[in-house]
């Protein structure tokens, strides 16, 4: 490294970890100062990977604080509410998690989940953890495990009714990725009649650019999903019968199998058996190698279980995600690179890779959430997939674009794929964690 990328890197560590503080409020991290004011599930995690770099007492409090609002059958919501804010639309009174015998009492969450990428953060914390004190790493691991292992316990069950291997989600929300064209076909055949569209004011637009957000009609849905799952109060067998939105999602599915290793590994740090964790991993990678790829296309493809086949969208980051997790073996992992660097994803020429969704694929924009923008969350987890089969060049453009992108217009929570300019929101927690844990494996 030479001196002058020394000094640049060291000024986005302290920028980085100014965000992080900005938005610390001494239990949790705000994803968005004034979006997101609330802790989410994904979020924290990422943040976790960003704080185990310089502050292992915050990654650890961050986690803890987040499981506080897990439901007695292991369901980790994706929001656990702030009793003293209001400013977030649904808040917990369009949720109604009441109504489930297995809610927390104490809090208010949501009822729905988010990639399971705790497992990943957490080992990572306990490993930077016990280089420091190997006390305060085992009575981390203590706590954290068993909270961990009911949560996959819950996907692999509850979400896994049928032991395919592979769990569901019942909302784009639990995908990551709310509005990516991934989903349209679903929400398309999702009627609303007049009496059947919820009333509400979105708060959302009054923060950010609108153009950035999700439309009414994708919200509209959303929030109509939202009340199926509290109609049914929250009684998952009850909801899986008639649930418009069910999907085998390869991004969600990418996540829990190498969460599942994490969770083996920490397993054998505390004593515990991992071999179930293993088992659980290998069974969905070969379930997603057996109906998730698509030797067509040489790609990873959702399958809705709503309607019973593919989801044929051949155009969103998520389907290389896979190798995030070893799951393609060589031959299909060359197919995915091939098909990665021929296509809109900005691997050659100009532009920034990766977008959420081919420039050329139906349904994109630059500007729109997950319909095409550069989110950094995707870019640190394709740079790791592709690393781990040796396409180190690869990888080097996406850690490259993660610093530019950073560098050129700050922390924002996406960035549009030509120009690099910043959308959404400012300030976003996750794009500042990611970044630090990128320069700190660079030894920046
Ligand atoms: C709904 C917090 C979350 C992220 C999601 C992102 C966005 C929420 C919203 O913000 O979703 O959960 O209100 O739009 O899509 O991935 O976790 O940063």
């Amino acid at each position: 490294m030479t001196e002058a990328s020394r000094s640049q890197a060291g000024r986005l560590i302290q920028q980085a970890k100014i965000v992080l503080d900005f938005n610390w409020t001494g239990e949790y991290t705000k994803p968005s100062p004034r979006l997101y004011p609330h802790q989410w599930s994904w979020d924290s995690a990422f943040v976790a990977l960003g704080y185990a770099t310089y502050d292992t007492g915050r990654a650890r409090r961050e986690l803890v604080s987040l499981f506080a609002g897990q439901w007695s059958d292991g369901l980790l919501p994706h929001i656990v509410f702030n009793p003293e804010l209001n400013n977030y639309f649904p808040g917990s009174h369009v949720w109604r998690t009441d109504l489930s015998p297995n809610s927390p009492r104490d809090l208010r969450t949501s009822g729905v989940v988010q990639p399971p990428v705790h497992a990943i953060a957490a080992r990572r914390v306990y490993e930077r953890l016990a280089e420091e004190d190997a006390q305060e790493a085992r009575k981390f691991l203590e706590s954290i495990y068993p909270a961990l292992a009911a949560w996959h316990g819950y996907l692999h069950s509850d979400r896994d009714p049928d032991h395919t291997g592979l769990a569901y989600i019942r909302h784009p929300w639990e995908s990551g990725m709310d509005n990516s064209p991934l989903w349209d076909g679903i929400l398309q055949r999702i009627k609303l009649r007049p009496e059947r569209v919820p009333s509400y004011q979105r708060l959302d637009v009054g923060f950010v650019d609108e153009g950035d957000r999700p439309v009414d009609a994708e919200y509209d849905r959303f929030i109509h999903l939202v009340g199926h799952a509290a109609d049914r109060e929250y009684d998952e067998a009850e909801i899986r019968r008639d649930a418009p939105f069910l999907v085998q999602d390869v991004l969600f599915n990418t996540l829990l199998c190498a969460a599942d290793r994490d969770l083996a590994t920490l397993a054998r740090s505390l004593g515990e058996d991992p071999a179930p964790h293993e088992a659980r991993a290998d069974h969905a990678a070969g379930a997603m190698n057996e109906r998730l790829w698509d030797e067509g296309s040489g790609l990873y493809l959702g399958y809705d279980l709503a309607e019973g086949g593919p989801i044929k969208v051949y155009d969103a980051i998520s389907s290389f995600l896979p190798l995030y997790a070893s799951i393609p073996d060589a031959r299909r992992a060359e197919k995915l690179v091939s098909n990665l660097e021929s296509s809109g994803f900005f691997m050659r020429g100009g532009g920034y890779p990766v977008p959420s969704y081919d420039r050329h694929g139906f349904g994109y924009s630059p500007v729109k959430y997950w319909r095409g923008p550069v989110w950094i969350n995707m870019n640190w987890l394709l740079m790791h997939g592709l690393r781990r089969y040796g396409y180190e060049e690869q990888a080097r453009k996406l850690r490259d674009t993660i610093v530019r992108l950073v560098e050129a217009s700050g922390f924002h929570e996406y960035f549009h794929p030509v120009t690099g300019r910043g959308h959404g929101s400012d300030f976003f927690s996750w794009t500042a964690s990611l970044l630090l844990d990128v320069l700190h494996d660079d030894g920046g």
